[in-house]
């Protein structure tokens, strides 16, 4: 199907825009075809320059957890700007929103607001080597962390999407330092602590995977990186840009029982508006500039709209924690239905799901890790996601990427979604 207005849109952006996307992965270059741009959204619905109302699953890629265009938060931003958007100054709103998060999440007590997922975790890990003394870092095949360059080695979501998991501009000085497993694997990374020993500041994981499609850890396998960072006294960070706020009112640590050491948010903890943010307890924290020698700054790093965002948001999470119970519930539903009509269509499939985090696979192997996520059939991905677009389902346009579902889908929208699919040959 042709989308005339998009098409067009896409063909003037390219002309003053690399790839005529500010970030690859909306370019549709997984999937094929011209990326869909879109005019407006309300709640669950996307609305396209060509007039078309869509379901939207990807939410963002997470931050609209309440749906979009949500009363409270759009709200809060209006009457926030005018008052001033940008100040360089300390405000009571950076203040509230950061009081609130160390309130909500568990094994915090301090936390440094930034402007993307990518400046977090660059942050904590810079963090990480400036309180430990040591260099090397182990991150894991598949995993994103944002684009710094320690972390373009292996990545995943667009960074694999686009066949370049270590990107060209990453020097080799750099990306020594940068030790690779594969998740789910405690043995490699035990290997690799060994081989590294004493000389290793940082494990970071997504605790839960999103950039290979949706990843849950084995039980044993993220218990195990928590011990082994204890005994060898390496600080275990957790990568929640996606899990934060999502998973639970205190992310992955308190849905999967395991304490990190230090902490990484974005997309929800902005509500929509550009915030990142790295969290630890004090005596880590107490590291960092002004208080510390470890320096780390931004222009507009606590900024009023975006942190106003964020308090709207969290504020709601953190007032009505059942929203979580009825995004497990709805994914639930969500994920049987595509079972059940993926089950009568004879072709190999995996779903993956962990709370409001969910990813369709089509394989016939468990997909684990970065590798048997790789085994997956893009050529009937690219069937599904196309036939799904034509019947008003927005998807993430990649299978190394998680759907993110937001608390205004209603069952009537899960219902169309899985009717969608049992129309579709693959
Ligand atoms: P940003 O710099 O894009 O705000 O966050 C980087 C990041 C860090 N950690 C995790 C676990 C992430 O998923 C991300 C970013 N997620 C992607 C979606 N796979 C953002 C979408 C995009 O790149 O446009």
């Amino acid at each position: 199907m042709i989308y005339q207005r998009s098409s067009a849109l896409f063909a003037e952006a390219k002309k003053y825009i690399p790839g005529g996307v500010n970030s690859p992965v909306r370019a549709f270059g997984a999937v094929g075809g011209d990326p869909i741009f879109v005019k407006s959204a309300k709640g669950a619905y996307l609305y396209d320059e060509d007039g078309r109302q869509l379901i939207d699953y990807i939410a963002s890629w997470g931050p609209m957890i309440l749906g979009h265009a949500y009363g409270p938060v759009v709200n809060a931003v209006v009457e926030k700007a005018k008052k001033g958007t940008s100040f360089g100054m300390p405000t009571e709103i950076e203040t509230e929103l950061a009081r609130l998060a160390v309130g909500m999440v568990p094994n915090i007590d301090r936390i440094r607001f930034v402007n993307s997922g990518t400046e977090a975790c660059m942050s904590a890990v810079r963090l990480a080597r400036g309180y430990s003394g040591k260099d090397k870092i182990i991150k894991f095949a598949g995993c994103y962390h944002g684009h710094s360059d320690s972390f373009l080695i292996q990545a995943g979501s667009g960074a694999v999407t686009f066949g370049s998991p270590n990107s060209p501009g990453v020097t080799q000085g750099t990306a020594k330092d940068t030790l690779l497993a594969d998740y789910n694997d405690l043995e490699g990374v035990k290997k690799l602590t060994a081989a590294n020993k004493g000389e290793i500041a940082a494990i970071i994981i997504e605790p839960v995977a999103g950039n290979m499609g949706c990843i849950v850890p084995e039980k044993l396998f993220i218990e195990g990186l928590r011990q082994l960072c204890t005994e060898e006294n390496i600080l275990l960070i957790f990568d929640e840009v996606m899990t934060g706020f999502r998973l639970a009112r205190g992310g992955a640590q308190e849905a999967l029982g395991v304490k990190a050491d230090m902490v990484t948010f974005g997309k929800v903890i902005g509500g929509g508006l550009p915030v990142g943010a790295f969290a630890a307890n004090a005596e880590i924290m107490a590291h960092l500039a002004p208080e510390g020698p470890v320096y780390q700054a931004g222009t507009l790093s606590g900024n009023p709209l975006a942190m106003s965002a964020g308090l709207a948001m969290l504020t709601e999470l953190n007032e009505r924690p059942e929203i979580f119970d009825r995004l497990e519930k709805k994914t639930a539903h969500l994920e049987n239905g595509l079972d059940r009509v993926l089950a009568k269509k004879g072709i190999p499939y995996q779903i993956n799901r962990f709370g409001s985090m969910l990813s369709v696979h089509f394989t016939d192997v468990p997909v684990v890790d970065f590798a048997s996520s790789a085994k997956g059939n893009n050529d009937t991905f690219k069937r599904y996601f196309h036939g799904m677009l034509e019947q008003g389902i927005y998807l993430p346009p990649s299978a190394f990427e998680s759907y993110f579902l937001n608390d205004a889908l209603s069952y009537d929208d899960l219902d169309r979604t899985i009717a969608a699919l049992d129309a579709l040959s693959l």
